[in-house]
C-alpha cells in the first residue's frame, strides 16, 4: 500500500500553485503542526501525568484555566517563537497580544489567532479537544506590529484550521481554496492526508445547542429548536440532538454528517459566549470553504467589525441549508417583535 502523503508533503506541494511564495506560510503551517504534535502527547497521557484539573488561575474572561490550557498555550508559543514567521500571536489565555518579533523575526509577516485548548472542560472526563487557529497577513508595513494588525475582519484570513484531538487526532485546514484534513499517524509521528477536499453536507439531521439554556434563548432559536423536533417524512425530522461541549467536535461532526451548531446570545451571554477572533472567524472559514454558512443569525461572521482582542459573538454554522432554516426563524421573531412593538 502507497504511504500516504504527509502534512509536510502535502504543504510544499500546494507551495508550488503560488510561484511567488517564499515558503514563509507553508513554514507556519509546519510550525502549528509541530505544536499540536506536542499537545496531543500531552493531552493522551494527561490522566497520567498530573495534567489534568484546574490550574488555580483564571484567563480574561474570568473562566478557570486547566494545566492543559497553559500547556498548550506554551507550545504554541513556543513553536511560532523559535520558527520566527509570526510577529503577534493573539490568544484566547492571554489578555493582550504576545509579541514574538525577536531579532530573528524581526521581518515576520504574520499574525496568529489562536484558542490553544477549546473545550479544555472535557479533559478530565476523557472527551474530545481541539485547538483552533487562524492566520492573517501584518497590515502595517512599517515598525513593529500593533493590535491593530490583530482587528482584522474574518475574511482577511489567509489561512485557518482546527485540530481535533479525539478517538483520532486530526488537523484540519483551509487557505482559501478548500479545506483538507490529515490524521495523525502515532507509528510515524506525522499527519498524514487521510480526508482531501472536505466537503460539508448541504443539510443534516443533527442540531447541535445548549439546550439547558433553552429559557434564555432568543424567540426564534426557540422556534428553530422546536422546528427540529416537530415531525416531518420529507425532511426526516425531528432531527437527533448532539452536544458535546467542545465546539470542535460538534463542528468535525457537522463536516461529516451534517448538521447545524448554534450558540445564541442568552440571558447570561447577552453578546453570544464564543469569541470572534480565535474562535468564530477560523471555524467559520473552515466551514465555508467547505461550502457550509456561518452567521451571527443574520450577517456573515466573517464580515463583523473586529473591535476588541477578546469579543463575543453569537453564531449558527453548519449545513447551508439548516443555517438558511434557522436564519428564517430569526428573522421572523425579529418581524413579529418588531409589529407587536407598533401594534403596543
Ligand atoms: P472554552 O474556549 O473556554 O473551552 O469555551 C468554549 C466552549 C466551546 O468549545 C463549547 O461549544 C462551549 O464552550 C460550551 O459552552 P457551554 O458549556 O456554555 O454550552
Ligand atoms: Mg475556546
Amino acid at each position: 500500500m502507497a504511504q500516504a502523503k504527509t502534512l509536510g508533503q502535502f504543504i510544499i506541494e500546494k507551495q508550488a500553485d503560488f510561484p511567488y511564495a517564499k515558503g514563509e506560510l507553508s513554514r507556519l503551517l509546519r510550525d502549528i503542526g509541530i505544536a499540536a504534535k506536542i499537545v496531543n502527547r500531552e493531552v493522551n497521557k494527561a490522566g497520567l501525568m498530573d495534567m489534568q484539573g484546574e490550574a488555580g488561575s483564571t484567563n480574561i474572561q474570568g473562566e478557570s484555566q486547566q494545566k492543559l490550557d497553559i500547556y498548550a498555550n506554551e507550545q504554541f508559543i513556543t513553536a511560532l517563537k523559535s520558527g520566527g514567521e509570526c510577529c503577534i500571536l493573539a490568544s484566547e489565555e492571554n489578555e493582550e497580544i504576545v509579541m514574538l518579533d525577536t531579532d530573528v523575526s524581526l521581518d515576520a509577516k504574520y499574525i496568529v489567532a489562536i484558542d490553544p485548548l477549546d473545550g479544555s472542560s472535557n479533559i478530565d472526563v476523557n472527551v474530545s479537544v481541539g485547538t483552533i487557529f487562524s492566520i492573517y497577513r501584518r497590515q502595517s508595513t512599517s515598525g513593529r506590529a500593533t493590535l491593530a494588525d490583530v482587528l482584522q475582519m474574518g475574511v482577511n484570513q489567509v489561512a485557518a484550521g482546527y485540530v481535533i484531538y479525539g478517538t483520532s487526532t486530526m488537523l484540519v485546514y483551509t487557505t482559501g481554496k478548500g479545506v483538507n484534513g490529515f490524521t495523525l499517524d502515532p507509528s510515524i509521528g506525522e499527519f498524514c492526508l487521510s480526508h482531501p477536499n472536505m466537503k460539508i453536507p448541504k443539510t443534516g439531521i443533527i442540531y447541535s445547542i445548549n439546550e439547558g439554556y433553552y429559557v434564555h434563548f432568543p424567540q426564534g432559536v426557540k422556534s428553530y429548536i422546536k422546528y427540529c423536533q416537530v415531525e416531518d417524512e420529507a425532511t426526516h425530522r425531528p432531527y437527533s440532538s448532539r452536544y458535546v461541549g467542545s465546539m470542535i467536535a460538534d463542528l468535525h461532526r457537522s463536516m461529516i454528517k451534517g448538521g447545524i451548531f448554534i450558540y445564541p446570545v442568552t440571558a447570561a451571554t447577552p453578546g453570544g459566549k464564543l469569541r470572534l477572533v480565535y474562535e468564530c472567524n477560523p471555524m467559520s472559514f473552515v466551514i465555508e470553504q467547505a461550502g457550509g454558512r456561518a452567521t451571527d443569525g443574520k450577517n456573515r461572521i466573517m464580515e463583523l467589525d473586529v473591535n476588541s482582542l477578546h469579543q463575543r459573538t453569537p453564531i449558527f454554522i453548519g449545513s447551508e441549508q439548516m443555517v438558511l432554516k434557522a436564519e428564517e426563524f430569526m428573522a421572523e421573531a425579529v418581524e413579529e417583535e418588531m409589529s407587536m412593538g407598533l401594534a403596543g
